[in-house]
């Protein structure tokens, strides 16, 4: 299996900026600083629950670089920290979020963590039921066009969320009614314990498209200028009038599917540890490296901003009042 280190990205002329390379590692440094915190935080006991992505950062950032912050919406599912990290959510707000405080900006602590929302920020809320987020998202596409906005919708979901009826519900709908829309497929190979072989006969998710009357194409979800560069394409060509883009980003997935899964009970330890090489970080790093771009010091004063981001947030989100037990009916219903 190929390494990041032999799998280099190639500098390319993606108009892109040295500076704004090192902000898209940043996020990448602090989506993964974050969710590697919130699993320990969670093994002591003191917040209730995580799911990590890490392996989709590269996927993750280099997809959310190509919208327009407060115009597009996005639509994340529970591995897109730092798609949601991108658009603005801070890290305090994160941490509100996980330790379900009154002041959590998402739901002022009633939903699960990972189900991040803004309206400032343009991020609506997954629903937990794998999927629903597809149909939802040609919905606010569909009314994007039908007020004339320029709003691009971006929704994230997993290989396992394909076979779901509303993957195909939704990206029918949205062909038909040609609606301003992204649909980004994380294919880390895995749903739960189910490998993606066993999730479809097909040879790719993004080949599906075709049926619906637009384009789908694969990426490597492990090179974030890949991704941001396809997805631009795409987040232009909904702009523009053209219609929906179904990618498909191949990327891995370096932890268990949750904090209640194991997930050596499916995979060999010889695969997850090969895996391991195949880093989206370090591959980026790499490319910064050669690049000159970045250095050891700064790369390590990169990891130490990140934590000290991190650790401030835990400590402020983890002194915040919880929400009053008499709250706990407001936004359910109507006054
Ligand atoms: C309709 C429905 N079925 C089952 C579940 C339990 N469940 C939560 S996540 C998940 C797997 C999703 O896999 P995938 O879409 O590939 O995303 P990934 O977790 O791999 O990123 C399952 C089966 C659920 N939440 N909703």
């Amino acid at each position: 299996m190929p390494t990041a280190k032999d799998t280099q990205l190639s500098p390319r002329a993606d108009g892109l900026q040295a500076e704004e390379w090192l902000r898209m590692y940043y996020f990448m440094v602090l989506a993964r600083t974050i969710s590697r915190k919130a699993w320990l935080l969670n093994r002591q006991g003191r917040v209730m629950f995580s799911m990590a992505g890490d392996g989709q950062e590269a996927a993750d950032v280099g997809s959310a670089w190509a919208l327009q912050p407060g115009t597009d919406l996005l639509v994340p599912y529970a591995r897109d920290l730092a798609a949601v990290l991108v658009l603005g959510m801070t890290t305090q707000e994160i941490m509100l979020n996980l330790f379900a405080r009154a002041d959590d900006p998402n739901s002022g602590g009633r939903q699960m963590p990972m189900h991040w929302s803004s309206k400032k920020l343009g991020i609506v809320s997954m629903g937990s039921p794998v999927a629903v987020t597809i149909p939802k998202a040609v919905g606010l596409a569909l009314a994007s066009k039908i007020r004339r906005e320029p709003a691009v919708t971006m929704v994230y979901f997993g290989d396992g969320a394909a076979s779901e009826g509303d993957f195909h519900e939704g990206l029918n709908f949205a062909g038909v009614m040609d609606v301003p829309v992204v649909f980004f497929c994380n294919n880390n190979g895995w749903a739960t314990s189910v490998p993606f072989e066993k999730q479809t006969a097909g040879e790719s998710i993004a080949m599906r498209a075709e049926s619906y009357g637009f384009p789908g194409v694969v990426v490597d979800g492990m090179d974030v200028l890949a991704v941001r560069e396809v997805t631009k394409v795409a987040v232009d060509r909904a702009r523009s009038g053209e219609g929906p883009t179904l990618i498909e980003a191949h990327t891995i997935r370096m932890m268990p599917h949750s904090i209640s899964d194991d997930h050596t009970r499916y995979r060999t330890r010889e695969e997850l540890e090969s895996e391991q090489e195949l880093d989206p970080l370090e591959k980026f790093k790499v490319f910064l490296l050669t690049s000159g771009v970045l250095d050891a010091d700064k790369d390590k004063a990169l990891w130490e901003k990140a934590e000290a981001e991190t650790e401030d947030a835990i400590a402020f989100a983890e002194a915040a009042p919880e929400p009053a037990p008499e709250s706990s009916l407001e936004r359910l219903f109507a006054p």
